[in-house]
């Protein structure tokens, strides 16, 4: 009922309003397995006065629907890309045919920057980026400059946290520096940059940093303050965001880069899949954020100055790995059918408003799939919703999480909904050997909603139904073919990572 009732009644609420905090970006990210039109999402960026979006990669589709509006854009080459990107002649073929190209069409993109990778030095990838990147860069700017985009197309690097540190024993922003491992690159990427006048681009989790250690100060990931900050010197730090930001102009003055803006790639807070994910945090995070931002607050080390910002994200995106926590499906400020969750004014001014939802947006018919209630074999509902959570997000049934208080019939229920949905209501997906039933009767209560998706696009030749009524596990093969049809996931799905980890480290 969450949707049916709270947020809807917000909803309507969210009308007045004024501009938002200068510039807000966010980042459109579409891995899920069944996501808006984008025309449908850039009305909506423009209903709620979003004027800068970031991309994870370029499709045709995402760009047209980007096309004449005046929202700035952010392109971006994949991380497996960027090896390719070492050849010069590569990288001119690709800022051809993906940034010249919608530059010059009519009516064209706004393409400003160019994302070379996301977050190649994780550590979690080993060094697998660690020789592309720089080069990887100097190409594609060099692209651009050649195509005579260069004064208005920059080309950067998101880069994550855990690029840059500080000793354990002495874990104060004014003692960072770059990883040694990465040091030279990050070196030679930084000046690059600064020589070309494109922004240095971070990504900042004060909530990652509370999920990855149990000790780090609650109070710390948030704005409002803290008994015990962290001194620095004569610098008092009550936010984990703050810290990040200095440790990493430290690190960049260390390198002899000192003016050099600092636009943060991605921020934000996830809803759902752990304790600390639901939208109470993330409103309070949220509302500690934005208003920094629209007071032009700045930093300790750069204080009183405008900053660059990308929310992370837009949507939620239900088919992203879990590899780094079952939240890592629920950054949305907006549900994967484009709904608000919770209020955000963003303007930073703190208005109890909500955003304006995704318009005229197909849903698949009110229907949803629940266990029968004369299912009796343990053994096969416990099989049978293993299978439905391989293919649906069943994240929110966790300890802690928007439907971790359901019963096991509940249990069963949300899985082979959340699976059914995720087919598409196609015929036979509620099946489960017999042991679930269609409804009409939304099952959702308390904070818990049994999410119906949005409808595919109208496809010119619709699959032939398969044979109802059967929709068990046994149909693998079947199955996995859907999984991998267009109809269900975009193409993105496969080429992205989603990975949004950052250093487990004190800020
Ligand atoms: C967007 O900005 C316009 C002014 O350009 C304002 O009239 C409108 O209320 C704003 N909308 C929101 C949702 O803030
Ligand atoms: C990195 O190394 C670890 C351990 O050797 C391995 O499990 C992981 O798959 C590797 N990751 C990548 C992206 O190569
Ligand atoms: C990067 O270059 C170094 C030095 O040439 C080499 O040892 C290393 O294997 C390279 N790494 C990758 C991932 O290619
Ligand atoms: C719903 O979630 C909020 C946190 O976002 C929590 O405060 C509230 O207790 C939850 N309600 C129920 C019924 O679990
Ligand atoms: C915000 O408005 C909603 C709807 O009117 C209300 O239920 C809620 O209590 C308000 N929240 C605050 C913090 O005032
Ligand atoms: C329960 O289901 C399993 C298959 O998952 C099957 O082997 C078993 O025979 C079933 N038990 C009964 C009593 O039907
Ligand atoms: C429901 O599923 C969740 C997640 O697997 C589990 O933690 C919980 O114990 C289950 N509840 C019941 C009553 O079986
Ligand atoms: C959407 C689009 O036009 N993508 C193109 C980007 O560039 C590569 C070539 O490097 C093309 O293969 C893609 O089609």
């Amino acid at each position: 009922m969450a949707r049916g009732g709270y947020l809807f009644l917000l909803v309507t609420i969210g009308l007045l309003g004024s501009y938002v905090v200068d510039g807000l970006g966010v980042n459109w990210g579409q891995i899920s397995t069944h996501v808006l039109p984008p025309k449908v999402v850039v009305q909506m960026l423009k209903d709620n006065n979003i004027s800068k979006v970031k991309l994870f990669e370029i499709n045709d589709a995402t760009m047209q629907g980007l096309a004449g509006s005046d929202i700035e854009v952010m392109v971006a080459i994949p991380n497996y890309l960027l090896n390719s990107m070492t050849n010069a002649k590569t990288a001119k073929d690709w800022v051809e045919k993906n940034v010249t190209k919608y530059l010059t069409q009519k009516p064209a993109v706004n393409i400003k920057y160019v994302a070379v990778g996301n977050e190649p030095f994780l550590t979690s990838y080993n060094g697998s980026y660690l020789n592309s990147t720089y080069p990887a860069l100097k190409n594609v700017q060099t692209a651009i400059n050649d195509a005579g985009h260069g004064d208005k197309v920059k080309a950067t690097v998101p880069l994550n946290a855990d690029i840059y540190m500080s000793p354990s024993n002495h874990y104060v922003p004014s003692a960072g520096y770059f990883r040694p491992d990465i040091s030279t690159q990050m070196s030679d990427i930084a000046k690059f940059l600064d020589k070309n006048k494109a922004p240095f681009t971070i990504n900042i989790y004060p909530y990652i940093n509370l999920y990855q250690n149990p000790g780090f100060p609650f109070d710390y990931a948030f704005f409002d303050g803290m008994k015990f900050p962290l001194m620095d010197e004569k610098i008092a730090y009550d936010n984990s965001f703050d810290a990040a930001y200095d440790t990493l102009v430290v690190a960049l003055e260390k390198v002899g880069v000192k003016n050099i803006p600092i636009y943060i790639g991605e921020v934000g807070w996830p809803t759902d899949g752990d304790k600390h994910a639901n939208v109470q945090l993330a409103e309070k995070f949220y509302r500690g954020l934005l208003k920094k931002l629209g007071n032009n607050e700045g930093t300790p080390l750069r204080p009183k100055q405008y900053i660059e910002v990308y929310l992370f994200g837009l949507l939620d995106e239900d088919a992203k790995s879990v590899d780094p926590g079952n939240f890592e499906r629920h950054w949305g400020l907006f549900t994967q059918d484009g709904q608000p969750k919770f209020p955000i004014d963003l303007t930073g001014k703190g208005r109890n408003i909500t955003l304006v939802g995704a318009k005229d947006v197909k849903m698949l018919p009110k229907k949803w799939c629940v266990m029968r209630s004369d299912a009796k074999n343990a053994t096969l509902i416990e099989e049978t919703i293993k299978y439905a959570c391989n293919y649906g997000d069943c994240t929110p049934i966790g300890m802690g999480c928007s439907c971790g208080n359901l019963d096991a019939a509940g249990n069963a229920s949300y899985a082979y909904n959340i699976y059914y949905q995720t087919m598409g209501q196609k015929a036979g997906s509620c099946g489960f050997s017999g042991l679930a039933e269609e409804t009409t009767k939304n099952p959702s209560s308390g904070n818990c909603t049994f999410p119906i998706r949005v409808a595919p696009p109208p496809t010119p030749s619709p699959p032939p139904a398969s044979a109802p009524g059967s929709g068990t596990p046994a149909d693998e093969k079947t199955q996995s073919s859907q999984k991998s049809s267009a109809y269900y996931y975009g193409p993105s799905l496969l080429l992205l990572l989603g990975l949004e980890v950052v250093a487990s480290f004190f800020f």
